[in-house]
């Protein structure tokens, strides 16, 4: 069976002519520097984020580790929303491998952090308390519900960090969506950053990898770490190449997923079982299950799979669906009828 897979825009495999790319690509020992290929997508990315330099790793977890251990050292702090993916999903790298200590604020509706929460958190010069360092955002926001913030946003955001002598990391997994949601060049998202990390794998298409940028000097750090954290790759060119080809023919079309999420957002509202977080404003669809609804997640997971389509549940009673590439208009009516056929 052919499933519609909805369970994330991970699940994206690579586009035709991505494979095409794969395999012709010119490739050499990226540990020696020695890539072309590489070497081109890390200075198209380094170009498209508005920093002087860019890393290519094999994962958006692998550029928020390397990132915010370049940034901090054993005992440092990081301030970050308790919703941020780097805090919730990539298995506390940075505390376990890194030391680094983290500070949880609050997420707003729109994913971003409270000045005041972010002033209240610093730490004083005091010998019992971490050092605060960095600042880590996130855009869009996955757990806020594919949530985008606007560049005015992260720009206080990133004054006051900076106003305090904090670093401020991006994780831009999804920053392109963030960008087309907006209708601004991604570079507005970016300038008042330090460093961001961004995927290729996820709505780009792209069968692997991350970019993360910065200045120059950052991403010497980086580069380091990425090597201490085993992810020096040799001849990985066959895997930019598919990067390069995201990077220049992908970004463009993010606005067709969005419109899907928001017309399959709208086709699940009129089923009573659902109760909608609110129109998406990226590819992410949230929802509880409505109280009146006996089964669990597990088992309207199971029985949609029947239907062929594969969901993921968020929580105990919460879904999120994600529409990408290869999710056209008839997976999504398709989807909202098995919903229909399952929660009656
Ligand atoms: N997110 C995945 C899961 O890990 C939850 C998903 O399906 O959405 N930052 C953000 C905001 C992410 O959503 C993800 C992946 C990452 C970083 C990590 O990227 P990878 O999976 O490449 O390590």
């Amino acid at each position: 069976m052919q499933f519609i897979d909805l369970r994330s825009d991970t699940v994206t495999g690579p586009t035709p002519e991505m494979r095409e790319a794969m395999a012709r690509a010119e490739v050499g020992d990226d540990v020696y520097g020695d890539d072309p290929t590489v070497n081109r997508l890390q200075d198209l990315a380094a170009d498209r984020m508005g920093k002087a330099a860019a890393l290519f790793v094999p994962s958006g977890t692998m550029g928020n580790l390397a990132g915010i251990l370049a940034h901090c050292q054993r005992g440092d702090e990081v301030i970050l929303g308790k919703q941020n993916h780097t805090y919730l999903h990539e298995a506390g790298g940075i505390s376990v491998l890194g030391g680094v200590h983290s500070c949880q604020l609050a997420n707003q509706p729109d994913g971003s952090l409270l000045l005041s929460d972010i002033e209240a958190a610093i730490r004083a010069d005091d010998q019992h308390e971490p050092i605060t360092r960095l600042v880590c955002l996130e855009n869009s926001h996955n757990h806020c519900g594919g949530t985008v913030q606007t560049a005015e946003t992260t720009r206080r955001i990133a004054e006051f960090a900076h106003g305090r002598g904090l670093k401020v990391h991006l994780d831009g997994a999804r920053i392109f969506n963030a960008a087309a949601a907006l209708n601004v060049n991604v570079k507005e998202l970016t300038a008042p950053v330090d460093t961001v990390t961004f995927c290729l794998s996820k709505g780009l298409c792209a069968p692997v990898g991350s970019v993360l940028c910065g200045d120059q000097e950052f991403i010497g750090r980086a580069h380091r770490l990425r090597k201490m954290l085993g992810g020096g790759m040799r001849q990985a060119g066959i895997l930019a190449a598919a990067g390069i080809v995201a990077l220049e023919k992908m970004t463009t079309r993010l606005g067709e997923d969005h419109a899907r999420a928001r017309t399959l957002a709208e086709g699940l509202s009129e089923n009573r079982g659902i109760v909608l977080d609110g129109a998406p404003q990226t590819n992410m669809v949230f929802f509880n299950l409505a109280p009146q609804v006996q089964s669990s997640t597990d088992e309207i997971t199971d029985r949609l799979k029947q239907h062929g389509i594969l969901v993921s549940a968020s929580g105990v009673r919460r879904f999120r669906l994600v529409t990408h590439y290869w999710i056209d208009d008839p997976a999504v009516e398709r989807t909202v009828a098995a919903f229909h056929e399952v929660l009656q």
